[in-house]
């Protein structure tokens, strides 16, 4: 097929050979970044059936998401169209020509009118490693705009920061899954896995066992209740006040003589003043601080100083999760983190460690290729006149010619439509408008631009407000690789064939880039796409230049693997870490309250996360019959002191209300809420969803991160106006 050749059907690459056979094709599941490795084979019905694999991450299992995944193949709404705008307001169905065009004239008249950067993209953590990296390259040659970023700043983009900091480099978990198995003790501050990664609580087994598993979170969650028991303990800290307690907890670690001294002494930069910070936070004022009591903080302290390899434990490990990340000064709460794993002396051990666990499906892979407003292919930064020379020579363009940094996440949402913002949008793989912190303003932002165009194959939330809409292959209909949760190279091959009149994104963007007069061509095959990006990542951090697609679905490769010959690196930092000295660096963490704070008027916390069944926007998991009835996933849990003094039992509406917008879901009474604080999944619900109409912008210095975790609101019955 000619990149000219418009309206052919969807180009068929046909399975690799490596997985794909007649009787069934193994590959992994589309969401979460756990990658559960499943074989989809074909059913009587003439559809798959998804059957789970073994595989050192998942064991065999899969949560009810993984198993149910096949029925998103057969959405009775899936898109297989283009559709624009018309005159009267409506979306119509198009042919992919008259899409095209309507891009193609949108985008010339902003750029001529306003120049470069009145185009913008926003991209996904879900996206192949293929595709993320050609979004990226789309975005600065073909756009030649700055104004890219994606959804993964809403995700662990705290965690980063705050691992590049300290460590010089940032992936996920710097060693595999499966050695957490082995540990005494595991600290999970603000991670929920029982509810958003099921399978891997089997990995928390032996420390359960052992009595050394340690949840920090303001809610008696699926994962805290798997300290019941005596399998360990849970920490409770008021929302937003995790900076301190881990403070608290280095306190104690130092009080009882209990830091690796050998090893700070080897391996750390900036240790005294760290040491220092903590002096003041003992456990009693640490109690004060933040609602824990001081005896549990002691007892967490020695549980993970038994552990500790120093002191002759098996190993202890340090797990951020968005708990701990999703504030305005997540990072330093994460910084806080890693200082209590260097006391203890885990990163860069076998056995021991620190690590965040990844959210989206290649929320690993999408960070690392060229998506993130300030980053060139191989976790290069955009900065650096060596890393531009080397990227602009695989693209085959002047270094020039690539733009500088553009804006992150929230910034760039609130800029659209505004006097110099961006009045052309691209979303590929994102559902900003339920998914984005003050989502009501977002939409209106959306609705404000000159032109939206949404790639999708469900009608989001966003794709609702498109002008044009593409509709995408999914997953199991296309090749491609995903980097895990755990920096490891899967391939996720393609199992059937997609509907006619869709198309690949790699394809859209090599069409769209020819009809923009790109100086250069898109590469289409993600085999070849691959290639380019192993070569464009050869020599920079997440070095992919040594897999390919046969390779990684051989055996396993994780990142760096910079040649054919390499090995990979299953574990990192073993003899030094990436930082310009080879030590780790220590760094005092500001102690910074919730940004949008308890008052008069608003005088409940509003937390925010996840449930089992359902997955981010709800886009595709809300169209699955068996993950739950509509509207099953809408509630709000609040304390039965607070329900009893507002006035509501079980099932009763109550509006939540914060400074930027208001909320209706039915009330469920349960003590696994403080009684300072209200819970609500953000998933949406058929796409109807908005409490983030609710949540904070406010976002983290250094990473650019929103506060989605916590913000200040008020509860009263729904009947009612304002309430207490
Ligand atoms: N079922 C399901 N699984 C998923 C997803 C999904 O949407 N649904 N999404 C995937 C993605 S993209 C991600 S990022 C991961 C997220 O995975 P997790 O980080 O495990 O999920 P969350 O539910 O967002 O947040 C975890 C916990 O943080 C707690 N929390 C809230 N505020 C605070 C605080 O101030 N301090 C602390 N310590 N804890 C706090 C919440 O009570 C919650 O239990 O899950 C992945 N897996
Ligand atoms: N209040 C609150 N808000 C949050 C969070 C929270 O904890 N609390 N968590 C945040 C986090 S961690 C995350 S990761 C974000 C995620 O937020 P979203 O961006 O909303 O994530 P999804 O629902 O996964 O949206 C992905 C969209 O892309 C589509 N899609 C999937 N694969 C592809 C593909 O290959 N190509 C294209 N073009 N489309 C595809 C899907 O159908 C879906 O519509 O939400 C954030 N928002
Ligand atoms: S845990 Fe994540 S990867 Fe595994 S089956 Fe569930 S959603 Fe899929
Ligand atoms: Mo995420």
């Amino acid at each position: 097929m000619t990149l000219t050749d418009l309206d052919s059907p969807q180009r068929r690459t046909g399975t690799t050979g490596t997985t794909g056979t007649d009787t069934g094709t193994d590959t992994h599941c589309p969401y979460c970044a756990l990658q559960c490795a499943m074989r989809l084979e074909p059913a009587d019905d003439g559809r798959l059936a998804v059957q789970p694999r073994d595989f050192p991450t998942n064991q065999g299992g899969l949560c009810q998401k993984g198993w149910t995944a096949a029925e998103l193949l057969a959405v009775r709404d899936r898109i297989t169209t283009p559709m624009v705008r018309d005159a009267g307001g409506e979306l119509r169905a198009a042919t992919w020509q008259e899409a095209y065009e309507r891009i193609v004239t949108a985008v010339r008249a902003a750029q001529r009118a306003d120049g470069p950067d009145a185009v913008a993209v926003f991209g996904g953590g879900g996206l192949t490693n293929e595709k993320a990296y050609s979004l990226g390259k789309f975005a600065r040659v073909a756009l030649g705009t700055a104004l890219i970023d994606y959804n993964g700043r809403f995700c662990m983009s705290s965690a980063a920061a705050a691992g590049n900091r300290a460590f010089g480099l940032d992936r996920g978990l710097p060693f595999p899954l499966a050695d957490l198995g082995g540990a005494d003790a595991v600290l999970l501050v603000g991670s929920n896995p029982a509810e958003t990664m099921p399978p891997m609580t089997r990995h928390l087994a032996g420390a359960r066992q052992r009595g050394g598993l340690i949840v920090i979170d303001p809610r008696h969650s699926a994962t805290a209740a798997l300290t019941d028991d005596g399998a360990g303990l849970h920490l409770r800290p008021l929302p937003g006040t995790d900076v301190v307690l881990l403070l608290g907890l280095l306190h104690a670690v130092i009080a009882a003589s209990g830091t690796d001294d050998d090893y700070l002494a080897a391996r750390v930069e900036g240790w005294g003043a760290v040491a220092a910070a903590a002096t003041c936070w003992w456990p009693e004022l640490t109690q004060q601080a933040t609602g824990v009591p001081a005896d549990q903080i002691r007892r967490a302290a020695e549980l993970l100083l038994a552990a500790a390899p120093h002191r002759g434990g098996a190993g202890a490990y340090v797990i951020t999760g968005r708990g701990a990340e999703q504030h305005a000064h997540g990072t330093d709460t994460v910084t806080a983190a890693i200082n209590l794993a260097l006391a203890l002396g885990l990163p860069g051990r076998v056995g021991s460690g620190y690590g965040c666990l990844t959210g989206q499906g290649n929320g690993q892979g999408g960070r690392e290729h060229g998506q993130k407003c300030d980053q060139l292919p191989g976790y290069r930064s955009i900065t650096d006149a060596q890393a531009r020379a080397h990227v602009a020579k695989v693209w085959g363009v002047d270094p020039d010619a690539i733009p500088g940094p553009g804006r992150p996440a929230v910034e760039l949402l609130d800029s659209l439509g505004r006097p110099g913002g961006p009045r052309v949008l691209f979303v590929h793989g994102a559902n900003p408008a339920v998914s984005a912190p003050d989502a009501g303003t977002v939409r209106e932002r959306l609705a404000s631009l000159d032109l939206l165009v949404v790639a999708d194959f469900v009608p989001s939330a966003t794709a609702r407000l498109a002008d044009v809409v593409l509709p995408v292959p999914q997953w199991a209909e296309e090749d491609g690789t995903m980097t895990s949760l755990e920096g490891r190279i899967l391939q996720r091959a393609r199992a059937t064939d997609p509907p006619d009149g869709v198309r690949d994104e790699l394809v859209i963007w090599a069409q769209l880039a020819e009809r923009l007069g790109a100086p250069v061509q898109f590469a289409t095959d993600p085999i070849e796409v691959f290639a380019e990006l192993g070569r464009a990542s050869a020599g920079g951090r997440a070095d992919y230049a040594g897999a390919d697609h046969e390779r990684v679905a051989r055996e396993p490769v994780y990142w760096p693997c910079p040649d054919r010959e390499h090995s990979g690196t299953p574990r990192m930092f073993l003899d030094r870490f990436a930082t310009p000295s080879g030590r780790a660096l220590a760094v005092v963490p500001s102690v910074v309250g919730v940004d949008d704070d308890l008052r008069e008027g608003a005088r409940t916390y509003l937390l925010t996360g996840r449930v089992l069944r359902q997955y981010q926007s709800g886009a595709q998991t809300a169209r699955v019959a068996a993950l739950g009835r509509p509207g099953e996933h809408r509630f709000a849990e609040v304390h039965p002191l607070t329900a009893h003094r507002i006035g509501v039992e079980d099932g009763t509406p109550v509006r939540i209300t914060s400074a930027r917008g208001s909320f209706v879901a039915p009330t469920r009474v349960t003590t696994a809420v403080r009684p300072d604080c209200v819970f609500v999944p953000f998933h949406g619900d058929g796409d109807n969803q908005f409490c983030n109409d609710l949540t904070n912008p406010a976002t983290d210095p250094v990473s650019g991160m929103p506060e989605f975790k916590v913000c200040a609101v008020d509860v009263s019955p729904a009947e009612h106006g304002a309430g207490t």
